[in-house]
C-alpha cells in the first residue's frame, strides 16, 4: 500500500493570485497548501482542474448574519443557511458583525455572536465589532482587550438612531484603533440630512420604496465621507469607508489620498448592477426588495465604481449581505404592512452571487484582470482584516481554500440559490461563470451542483494586525 505525501492534489490548475496567473499542481496536506509545481506525486485524492482557473476562496468581509434586529424584523439567514450559500458561490471565509447594543457591553455582543456561529458555520469566520456605545469602559478596557484577542476591526456608523456615533465619539474610537492596531470601518451618511429629507418626503405623502433613494442622495454620503476623512486626519489613523456607492464619495476618497492620507474603500455588487430605478419607477412596493443604504445610484455612477475597482481605489469587494425576506412580517413588510420607506429594513441578499457576478461581468467582460478579481475578493480583504497569508492566498502554508471556476452560462434564479431569503435582486441575470468546486481547507463543500460539505466545519479565525496599517516599528 502506498502512502501519499498529499491528501489532495489539484492538478493542472490555472492558478490566479493577486499578482500572477500560472499553471501549477497544488499539493495539499493537513488542510494547507504544501507544494506548488508541475508533476507533483499522486495524492490520496486528485481533482483535475485542467483548463480551469483556480482562485483563492473568497472572503466576504462585509455581511450580516443572524444579527439581532428589533422585533418583528428578523434576518432570514443564520450561520447555517448563510454560510452554505456563501460556499456555493465560492466564498470560504465570512466576516460578519458582532453588534453592541446601546446600554450593553461590547464583550456581551461578542459572546452572544459566538453562540450563534460556533458549531453552526460551514465556512471559516472572523468577526468585526460594531461599536454603538463607546462608554469609558468600552474605550479603555473592552475594545483594547477585544482587539488584542483577534477582533482587529470595527465599524462605526454615522447614521441609524440605534447605532450612530457623533463626531466626538468617532474621534474617541479612532484613537483606540490607532493606539491598539485596529482598522475602523465607517458607514458614511449624514444622519440629520437624511432625517430632514425623510420628514419632508413624508409630509408630502411620499412613502413608496423609491423615496428611500430621494432621502439619501449622494450629497449625504459625500458630506459624511469627507467628515470621516477629516476625523481620521485629525487622529492620524487609516480608515476604511464601507459600501461606497458612486462618484461623489469616490471623489472625497481620492482627495484624501491626494493629501497623503491612508483612506481605504469598499464597494459592493449593488453599486455595479442595480440603480435607483430598481427601487421603483412608480409607487409599487416591490422596490422594497432593493432598499439598502447607501441606495444604488445610476448607470453613470456604476462606471465610476468600475473605474475605482480597476485603478486601485477599492481594496475590498463585499456583498453587504443583509438578508430580509420580502414576504412575511419579519422582513420587508414589518407589521405585515406595506410601510413607509423609512420603516423598510435596509439590506439585500448577495453572499452567493458576489463572486460569480464580479468574475462574469468584470473578468470575462474585460473590465478587470483576473489578478484584480483575486485582490478584490480575497487577498485585499485578507490583508485589510488581518487574515493574510493564511487566507486569501495561493502560497505554501496558506489554508487550502480554493475555487475552481467553470466558465459556463448560468442564469441567476432564486430557486437555485442556497440562502433562506425569498428573492434575489439579480433574478434572471445571465452570467458566464460559476464555481465548479469550492474547497475549504482541502475539503469539497460545493461540487458545482450540490452542497456536499459537512456541518460545523467552520472555524473561528483569530485576526491579526491588519497588514494595511503602518508598520509598528515606524511609529
Ligand atoms: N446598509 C447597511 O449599512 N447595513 C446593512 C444593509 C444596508 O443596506
Ligand atoms: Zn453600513
Ligand atoms: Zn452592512
Amino acid at each position: 500500500m502506498s502512502t501519499s505525501c498529499f491528501d489532495l492534489v489539484v492538478r493542472n490548475a490555472r492558478a490566479a493570485t493577486a499578482s500572477d496567473v500560472f499553471t501549477t499542481d497544488i499539493g495539499i496536506r493537513d488542510s494547507r497548501i504544501v507544494q506548488l509545481g508541475s508533476g507533483l506525486p499522486e495524492g490520496a485524492r486528485e481533482i483535475d482542474a485542467r483548463g480551469r482557473v483556480v482562485t483563492p476562496g473568497g472572503i466576504d468581509a462585509h455581511c450580516h448574519l443572524d444579527q439581532p434586529s428589533s422585533s418583528p424584523v428578523k434576518m432570514a439567514d443564520d450561520f447555517n443557511s448563510g454560510t452554505i450559500s456563501a460556499a456555493c458561490g465560492g466564498t470560504t471565509t465570512v466576516i460578519p458583525f458582532a453588534a453592541q447594543q446601546k446600554g450593553h457591553s461590547l464583550r456581551a455582543a461578542v459572546e452572544d455572536y459566538h453562540r450563534r456561529a460556533d458549531g453552526v458555520s460551514h465556512i471559516d469566520y472572523a468577526f468585526h465589532l460594531i461599536v454603538s456605545d463607546p462608554t469609558p469602559e468600552v474605550l479603555k478596557v473592552e475594545l483594547p482587550e477585544l482587539i488584542g484577542k483577534g477582533y482587529t476591526s470595527f465599524k462605526a456608523y454615522m447614521t441609524y438612531d440605534d447605532l450612530k456615533l457623533d463626531d466626538g465619539q468617532i474621534l474617541d474610537v479612532l484613537d483606540v484603533a490607532k493606539r491598539h492596531g485596529a482598522i475602523a470601518m465607517l458607514h458614511a451618511e449624514n444622519s440629520d440630512c437624511i432625517e430632514w429629507l425623510t420628514q419632508r418626503l413624508e409630509s408630502m405623502g411620499r412613502h413608496a420604496p423609491r423615496f428611500h433613494a430621494y432621502s439619501r442622495p449622494m450629497l449625504v454620503e459625500r458630506e459624511a465621507t469627507h467628515r470621516a476623512i477629516a476625523l481620521a486626519e485629525l487622529v492620524a489613523v487609516p480608515i476604511l469607508i464601507v459600501h461606497v456607492s458612486g462618484r461623489e464619495a469616490i471623489e472625497q476618497i481620492r482627495w484624501g489620498r491626494a493629501h497623503g492620507l491612508n483612506i481605504f474603500a469598499e464597494t459592493c455588487p449593488q453599486y455595479l448592477f442595480l440603480t435607483a430605478e430598481d427601487l421603483g419607477i412608480d409607487d409599487s412596493y416591490t422596490g422594497a426588495k432593493c432598499v439598502c443604504s447607501p441606495p444604488p445610484r445610476d448607470k453613470a455612477n456604476q462606471e465610476f465604481i468600475w473605474n475605482g475597482l480597476r485603478d486601485g481605489l477599492f481594496t475590498v469587494f463585499s456583498s453587504d449581505h443583509a438578508p430580509f425576506n420580502f414576504e412575511g412580517d419579519e422582513g420587508k413588510h414589518p407589521q405585515g404592512k406595506e410601510v413607509s420607506f423609512r420603516h423598510i429594513p435596509n439590506g439585500i441578499p448577495g453572499l452567493e452571487t458576489r463572486m460569480p457576478l464580479l468574475y462574469s461581468e468584470g473578468v470575462l467582460k474585460g473590465r478587470i484582470s483576473l489578478e484584480k478579481f483575486v485582490e478584490l475578493t480575497a487577498t485585499g480583504p485578507a490583508k485589510t482584516y488581518g487574515l493574510h497569508p493564511r487566507k486569501g492566498a495561493i502560497c505554501i502554508g496558506a489554508d487550502a481554500d480554493l475555487v475552481i471556476w467553470d466558465e459556463r452560462e448560468v442564469t441567476i434564479r432564486n430557486g437555485s440559490l442556497h440562502h433562506a431569503v425569498d428573492y434575489t435582486p439579480y433574478e434572471g441575470m445571465r452570467l458566464g461563470a460559476w464555481p465548479a468546486c469550492t474547497l475549504l481547507r482541502g475539503e469539497v463543500l460545493w461540487d458545482g451542483e450540490s452542497y456536499v460539505g459537512s456541518r460545523h466545519r467552520g472555524k473561528f479565525i483569530v485576526a491579526g494586525r491588519p497588514s494595511i496599517l503602518p508598520d509598528v516599528r515606524a511609529s
